[in-house]
């Protein structure tokens, strides 16, 4: 039994020692001192053993256990090092490695051209003005001078929700609702979405942006009109930009103009963004009709004001070079992007 315990002692010391890592430690823990193991197999023969024999040999195997037990403590600690000392280096980091770029919001182009715009305005003196989208016929047509039987009342063009209740089909119905609070003067800009029953393609869509401005005061004059888009055309595309009026006709303006400005891609040269002609088509405006001003309570004997419109899709399609009015709806991010 004396040799059994010793043998054990150098057999176990041994395939401690050699354990190469956690996984070995443990089998031997389970081989040398669990319940099937060989000191357990020790343990039972004491049981055939004199007291006497039994008391020194009990002490032999209890003192081989707990030296069995610290060989095994100590081992695993020492692996358990080299295993962490080698994942650790496994794992390095190299904290100098640039991340992955996060993807970072922009401005819708339109968006980006209407503030613009509006900080033009603003910094002439004009109030943005907002309203809402689905109106009365009475606002959108009847007090803009537009009769019943006028082609732009046509159902093809308009989206009725009721005989007398539509979505806008221009903002000129916030400046009509302006006017109408009678608070004078007023220089006001309208941006907002508007609708029109159109099929989509590359120049229409049914619903579109508009931004329309407003003066009315005692004395106001086409000259006013004038030198206030020509300031408006250069902020917006630049010092050089030249500004041409042509006649035209709105039934809410009279007289009325159409505002060219000189290509900014050729400076007014030709090119293929101005089809050669040099200009680019920028807005329509006016001096407010004096039915329009009396309809909305305005005597037109005593104040007069101009009025201009334009469409914010097509100022942005010649700003950008943009050829189809769906990339600004589609919101893909090819083509969000290049306006970071
Ligand atoms: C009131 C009085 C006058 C607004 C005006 C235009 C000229 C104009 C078009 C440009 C392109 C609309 O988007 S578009 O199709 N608009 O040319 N708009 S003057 O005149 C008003 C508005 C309200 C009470």
């Amino acid at each position: 039994m004396n040799s059994k315990i010793s043998e054990l002692r150098t057999k176990a010391l041994s395939v401690i020692e050699q354990a190469a890592d956690l996984a070995a430690i443990e089998k031997a823990r389970v081989d040398l001192l669990g319940k099937k193991g060989e000191l357990s197999a020790i343990m039972k023969m004491m049981g055939e053993l004199s007291p006497d024999e039994r008391k020194e040999l009990g002490a032999l195997a209890n003192q081989l256990r707990s030296d069995m037990e610290q060989a095994l403590e100590q081992k695993k600690s020492v692996l358990a090092a080299a295993a962490l000392e080698q994942q650790l280096k496994a794992e390095q980091l190299d904290v100098t490695v640039p991340g992955n770029p996060l993807l970072t919001g922009a401005q819708h182009p339109l968006h980006k051209v209407l503030d613009e715009i509006k900080e033009i305005f603003i910094g002439m003196g004009y109030e943005i003005v907002d309203g809402p989208e689905v109106e009365y016929d009475k606002y959108n047509f009847e007090m803009l001078n537009i009769p019943r039987d006028h082609p732009a009342r046509d159902t093809q063009d308009t989206f009725y929700v009721t005989e007398n209740v539509l979505l806008r089909t221009q903002t000129s119905p916030m400046q009509v609702r302006t006017m109408l609070k009678g608070k004078l003067p007023i220089r006001i800009i309208a941006p907002g979405r508007v609708y029109r029953a159109d099929e989509v393609d590359a120049t229409h869509s049914p619903v579109f942006h508009q931004v329309e401005g407003m003066v009315i005061d005692k004395g106001v004059t086409m000259g006013d009109l004038k030198a206030t888009l020509e300031v408006f055309a250069k902020r917006l595309y630049g010092e050089n930009t030249v500004a041409r009026f042509r006649p035209s006709h709105f039934p809410f303006t009279e007289p009325s103009a159409e505002m060219d400005v000189t290509c900014f891609r050729c400076g007014g040269k030709g090119c293929s963004l101005c089809k050669g002609e040099g200009w680019i088509e920028l807005l329509g405006c006016g001096m407010i009709h004096p039915k329009v001003l009396r309809d909305c309570g305005i005597d037109p004997e005593v104040y007069s004001g101009w009025a201009l419109g334009m469409g914010l899709e097509r100022v942005v399609m010649n700003k950008y070079q943009i050829d189809d009015l769906r990339l600004f709806y589609e919101n893909d991010l090819r083509f969000l992007t290049q306006f970071n």
